[in-house]
């Protein structure tokens, strides 16, 4: 259980014990393998960095840089230096970048050498610190560890301080920044170890991006904890994920992992016989996937929910019937509650309601936002997560829904009203929807609908080409639809529901 007598808990119990150990940490696909020594050694030069740029303990650091170890590095250096760490989706515009940084109130910002044209701005605008950092640790800030000492003194750190802030995106466009602390981030990693029986046997096929909590938090630090090792691709790249499986143990990964591992001929039992664990979560993994890939493997996918904001809250059992349809049972020390979204009286069994959640690992808050986080995170503890649940008779948890207006395309989050807020902007568009619709790769994606002003005939195509000056790829519409008029009810309410039962065919082969 949690050190709290550490000197800095999540620093020291993620990366400190593993000092000098000569054993394997990262396997970078098709290259070296990176030890638990060097790994430190590359931590504590970066972490003399990051103090030599004059930051202060509690500054905020953001990286947006390809998927390397050196991220990873540079997540672990701000640990120990007592920053901030700040990891942005190397898909966001520099306009996207722009406000995490102003609202952020960020210091420094390490990115990729191909943004640095386009984020220079930011260096006059905000007064940040802007330094480089290339997938093979080069660039400014790589050149500038370089030159420092391996050793850095470890920055004493409170269980209750905060580690790192990760912006979300929110139903009204504005993005929140959840501030997580040492205790949320360490005490799901331990549970998330014990819970899925992580060893420094573990190999872990780690494909993700680590920008966001799945690949950041719940894949490394268990990793880290565990003091197994990890196979690193850049991406989720089928050849190198079929061509990896066989060194691995186990995988983490979305629903659309999944599903393109079984559009493969290579996909077999044999393929998978070395693995003890596949994980999946982000997004809903349908039944359907969840037997196909039994039948073709024999092994079940363990199903499990979680946030940004709380990390993981729910798991189906490692030992037990891990049930396809249900994201399993609270993990232990985490309540979950169904509650009546009117009354906030709490539902009984198989009653679909808001699903609540307290415990050690829900956040402290979304930054610089106090009254949106009274809205959600209540006196009482309990978070109101915006998904909609219930728990059946045997105790499984099943996510029937959404009260939010979300959309969550390949694990992605992308929330309809900042695309329509830029929608409305163009010249003839009166009004626009923006609703999710099946999509067998993505699980949803998204779809724009539009209502002309009058005497202007729009081309989708031109607005489309505008939105990607100001949207990450992932975020703009997969199609726009000109439609009359949008669909509302007697109160003038736009019916989203109507437009996704219309269209849910659009992608689905019939
Ligand atoms: C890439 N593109 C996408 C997505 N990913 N479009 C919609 N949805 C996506 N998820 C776009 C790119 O912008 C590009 O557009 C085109 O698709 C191809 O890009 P590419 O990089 O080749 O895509 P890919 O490699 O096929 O990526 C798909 C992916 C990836 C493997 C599903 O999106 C992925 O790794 N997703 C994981 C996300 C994740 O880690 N979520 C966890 C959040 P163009 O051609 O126009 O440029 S944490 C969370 O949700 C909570 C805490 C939890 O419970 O885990
Ligand atoms: P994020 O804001 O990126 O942290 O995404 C969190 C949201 O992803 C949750 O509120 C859920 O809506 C969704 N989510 C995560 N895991 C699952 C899952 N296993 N099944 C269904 N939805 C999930």
């Amino acid at each position: 259980m949690t050190n709290i007598t550490l000197n800095n808990p999540l620093f020291d119990s993620l990366f400190g014990h593993h000092d000098n150990k000569n054993t394997s940490f990262i396997h970078v696909y098709g290259e070296r393998t990176i030890t638990h020594k060097e790994f430190l050694f590359l931590v504590g030069r970066m972490a003399n960095a990051i103090s030599s740029l004059g930051v202060l303990t509690g500054d905020r650091l953001v990286l947006q840089a390809e998927k390397s170890p050196y991220c990873l590095a540079v997540y672990a250096a701000c640990l120990q230096s007592g920053i901030i760490f700040l990891p942005l989706n190397n898909a966001y515009t520099a306009s996207e970048v722009s406000y995490f940084v102003a609202d952020s109130g960020a210091k420094v910002l390490i990115c990729d050498p191909a943004y640095e044209g386009a984020l220079t701005d930011l260096k006059d605008e905000f007064g940040i610190l802007l330094k480089t950092l290339s997938l093979d640790g080069q660039g400014s800030f790589g050149e500038l560890a370089a030159t420092m000492p391996n050793q850095f003194l470890t920055v004493s750190r409170h269980i209750k301080d905060l580690a790192a802030i990760l912006y979300t995106s929110g139903t009204t466009g504005r993005s929140k920044g959840a501030m997580l602390t040492q205790e949320n981030l360490l005490s799901n990693a331990e549970t998330l170890k014990d819970y899925w029986k992580f060893d420094d046997q573990d190999v872990l096929l780690h494909a993700l991006p680590i920008f966001h909590t799945h690949g950041l938090f719940v894949a490394s630090n268990v990793i880290l904890l565990s003091g197994g090792s990890m196979i690193f691709l850049n991406k989720f790249d089928l050849d190198e994920v079929v061509e990896s499986l066989p060194r691995a143990t186990t995988m983490m990964g979305v629903p659309t992992f999944y599903v393109r591992l079984l559009e493969d001929k290579r996909l077999t039992s044999e393929l998978t016989k070395h693995m003890r664990l596949f994980i999946s979560g982000s997004a809903p993994l349908l039944s359907e996937t969840h037997t196909r890939f039994l039948k073709l493997t024999g092994h079940h996918i363990l199903e499990r929910y979680g946030m940004t904001e709380t990390n993981m809250n729910t798991s189906n059992p490692y030992c037990g019937e891990r049930r396809p349809g249900t994201v399993g049972f609270p993990l232990p020390g985490v309540e979950i509650k169904i509650t009546d979204s009117d009354t906030g009286k709490t539902l009984t069994k198989n009653k679909v309601g808001q699903i609540e959640v307290r415990g050690p690992n829900v956040f402290k808050g979304y930054w610089g936002m106090e009254e949106k986080t009274k809205e959600e995170l209540k006196a009482d503890g309990f978070f109101i997560t915006g998904d909609l649940g219930l728990i059946d008779s045997d105790g499984y948890i099943e996510i029937v829904g959404r009260d939010k207006d979300l959309i969550i395309s390949g694990g992605y989050n992308i929330y309809p009203k900042e695309i329509e807020l830029l929608l409305d902007l163009q010249a003839g568009v009166l009004e626009s929807a923006v609703v999710g619709i099946p999509h067998p790769d993505f699980g949803e994606t998204g779809v724009g609908f539009l209502v002309c002003k009058e005497g202007f005939d729009l081309e989708t195509t031109t607005v489309l080409e505008v939105l990607s000056d100001n949207l990450a790829a992932f975020k703009r519409p997969r199609k726009l639809i000109v439609l009359d008029a949008l669909p509302r009810n007697t109160m003038g309410k736009v019916q989203k529901n109507q437009l996704r039962e219309q269209y849910k065919n659009l992608y689905l082969k019939l």
